[in-house]
């Protein structure tokens, strides 16, 4: 069933929708042929709320139909990430290693990138997808496999000293029901971090292919500060972060717990600068995205008039809305190459453009990849030196579209 919210999610005032995508199916439901007849789509638009600064989906689709037992993403496809991760722990566990019976908690555990970190220490994972749920089961990582939510906090009949979210937050469209359930999990002077791609760097760089269905909310501190305040949760502290094209690390406890950071003041005179809290702004992005998508098809258009081969690098989310909402299709790029077996010998949600393996991508090397995962930019040109020195070139479209 599709939720049509016109209210917002998080203070219930009216939305202003400033932007549509147009018709987009389930960003990583990669699919058969035999299935793409009975592909389901809904529209992508985007609104915000003049009242409590929350950028968010008007509608989303149900969570079932995009984290179940084919869950497509594997947090660890990128030792990017499997660096951050092991870094963000070792950070923690500096700062919590005083504590006796240290515990802590993960909402959204994916295949346990983060918490095999924690083995040693009192841990649990959320993970509502099966199967990345199971891989996280299989390494020894205590995990459910549920939706996270204020009735399973209820639940679990313990408290911890660190919450932890990466990429998670962003997705659940109960935002309330989620953050009341980590105001009942969290110890009076615990912690609770999460980071998820930042609404400031969204706007900066018109990377509008952050735009899915799985994110329903793009965060920035003002709206962080209006959601928790309704939980006598009070964001202290904040820190960007370089994964993810662009992310924020928000850290929260319960109210008067910890002092507020300058670091956290200063970021937040920035929002105000750039005004993230003024509708203005968006109206401007939906221009640039306008702009982007037009100079990403001239490019494409101009190579394919010089019978270049285009594939694409990387079958991301992301790219979802991309290929969508640009009307890409296998006529301009031949194939999506990408790492992860799921995703492979099925066809891109919506585009229909075969994904293929990187041995694939090795043995059909393009004129042109496209590359779909520019997050992930610095690892996989280091990776693939040689298609450069064989005559090969990138294009990326985040934050302008240009040959590299
Ligand atoms: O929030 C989310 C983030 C954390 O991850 C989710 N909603 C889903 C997902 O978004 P995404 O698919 O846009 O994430 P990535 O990390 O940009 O996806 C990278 C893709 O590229 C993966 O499918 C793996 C692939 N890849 C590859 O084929 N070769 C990645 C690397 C680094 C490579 O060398």
């Amino acid at each position: 069933m599709k939720r049509n919210i016109t209210k917002c999610r998080c203070c219930n005032d009216n939305l202003f929708p400033f932007l549509s995508f147009g018709k987009m199916p389930i960003a990583n439901g990669f699919l058969l042929r035999k299935n793409f007849k009975k592909e389901y789509f809904f529209d992508l638009k985007v609104c915000f709320c003049k009242n409590c600064y929350l950028f968010q989906l008007f509608k989303q689709p149900s969570p079932k139909k995009m984290f179940h037992k084919n869950y497509a993403f594997f947090s660890e496809t990128s030792e990017y990430m499997k660096r951050h991760f092991k870094k963000t722990a070792n950070l923690i566990i500096r700062n919590f290693k005083k504590r006796r019976n240290f515990s802590i908690l993960e909402l959204g555990s994916n295949d346990g990138i983060f918490l095999k970190n924690f083995k040693n220490n009192n841990h649990l994972g959320i993970e509502p997808s099966f199967n990345v749920f199971k891989v996280a089961k299989s390494r020894g990582i205590n995990c459910i496999n549920k939706f996270f939510s204020t009735k399973l906090a209820l639940k679990l009949s313990k408290k911890f000293d660190v919450i932890y979210s990466a990429n998670v937050l962003c997705h659940i469209s109960n935002i309330k029901d989620a953050i009341q359930g980590v105001s009942i999990l969290l110890k009076k002077n615990g912690v609770f971090i999460f980071e998820d791609p930042y609404l400031g760097d969204v706007i900066k760089k018109t990377s509008y292919d952050q735009i899915y269905d799985e994110h329903v909310f793009v965060f920035s501190l003002h709206s962080v500060i209006s959601i928790c305040s309704r939980y006598n949760l009070e964001l202290y502290d904040s820190e960007r972060q370089t994964t993810h094209g662009g992310s924020m690390r928000y850290f929260i406890c319960h109210k008067g717990q910890f002092k507020k950071t300058n670091r956290l003041k200063n970021i937040l005179k920035e929002e105000k600068r750039n005004r993230l809290d003024r509708m203005t702004t968006f109206k401007k992005f939906r221009n640039q995205c306008e702009i982007s998508k037009k100079r990403l098809l001239a490019l494409l258009a101009s190579l394919k008039k010089k019978n270049k081969i285009i594939a694409g690098f990387g079958a991301t989310s992301k790219s979802a809305t991309t290929l969508n909402y640009c009307g890409i299709t296998d006529k301009t790029i031949s194939y999506i190459a990408d790492s992860t077996p799921i995703k492979q010998n099925k066809f891109s949600p919506g585009s229909h453009i075969p994904i293929k393996t990187y041995q694939y991508f090795l043995q059909n090397l393009p004129d042109y990849a496209l590359l779909f995962a520019w997050n992930h930019k610095q690892e996989i040109l280091k990776k693939n030196k040689f298609f450069e020195n064989s005559g090969g070139k990138w294009i990326v479209y985040v934050p302008k579209v240009k040959i590299l």
